[in-house]
């Protein structure tokens, strides 16, 4: 079954969407439980995909495959995970912020939080604050995650995390935000938790927040 599980590994990493899910679906067949496909093979694999990329071996494209692979994988998955005593890493809000339209790189942070074992609520793209606050209160969630690709639209990441402040939401949540225009130092300056890079690094940084 070892073998099985490596096979996976190697299918997920090189983005081969229907060979991984008909490995996973073999090993559902086989009765292996779905914690230890996770554990055992699908988060190992993004995080060899994760290392790659910040290793430079790896480029957007061959994290895209990836994610999408892994998030082929989930689709089998996910119904047998809510069903099982998993408990999920904690639940994540992501949205792009209002006026702006770009999601590839939300998604990839997305597909690999989920990855990860985190339950996310993806509000999509150009989401006003309110509509960030209304999520809040309607999934409570543990982090909030803020997603901008425009300088234009940095300045709806600082709205949306005043609006959860003044809502009186802001100590229930961990706000993390990302996108290419994004600095620590931007982070720091609207109040946020934390900044991250990269789809990578966003893993790590919304396991670092759960303690
Ligand atoms: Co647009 N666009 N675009 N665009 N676009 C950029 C961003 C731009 C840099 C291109 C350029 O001029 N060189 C430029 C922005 C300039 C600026 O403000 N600094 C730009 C512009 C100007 C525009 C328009 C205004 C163009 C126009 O209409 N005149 C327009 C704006 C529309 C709008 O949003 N209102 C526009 C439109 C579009 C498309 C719709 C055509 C398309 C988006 C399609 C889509 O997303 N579904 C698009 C694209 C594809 C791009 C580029 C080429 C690629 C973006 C991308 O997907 N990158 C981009 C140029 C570039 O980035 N090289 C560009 C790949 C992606 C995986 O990376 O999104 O950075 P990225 O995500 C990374 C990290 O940033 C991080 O992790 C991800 C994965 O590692 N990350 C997070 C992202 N979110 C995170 C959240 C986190 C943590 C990490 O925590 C929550």
């Amino acid at each position: 079954m070892q073998e099985t599980y490596n096979e996976l590994m190697e299918k997920v990493i090189k983005g081969d969407q229907n060979g991984s899910r008909e490995l996973v679906q073999k090993l559902l067949d086989s009765g292996e439980n779905v914690k230890q496909i996770i554990d055992i093979a699908l988060v190992p694999a993004m995080d060899i995909v994760g290392d790659r990329f910040q290793n430079q071996e790896f480029f957007i494209p061959e994290l895209l495959v990836a994610a999408r692979a892994m998030e082929g994988c989930l689709t089998l998955i996910q119904p047998l995970l809510a069903a099982s005593d998993v408990k999920p890493a904690g639940v994540v809000i992501i949205g792009t912020v209002k006026g702006d339209l770009h999601d590839i790189g939300k998604n990839i942070v997305a597909a690999m939080l989920k990855g990860a074992g985190f339950q996310i609520v993806d509000l999509g793209i150009d989401v006003d604050p309110a509509g960030f606050v209304e999520a809040v209160k309607q999934n409570k969630p543990d982090i909030v995650g803020l997603s901008a690709l425009l300088t234009t639209t940095m300045k709806s990441m600082k709205d949306t995390v005043a609006a959860i402040s003044s809502a009186g939401l802001r100590d229930s949540v961990k706000i993390i935000v990302g996108g290419a225009p994004l600095t620590q130092e931007y982070a720091d300056e609207i109040g946020a938790d934390g900044y991250s890079p990269d789809a990578a690094q966003a893993v790590k940084l919304a396991k670092g927040l759960m303690g």
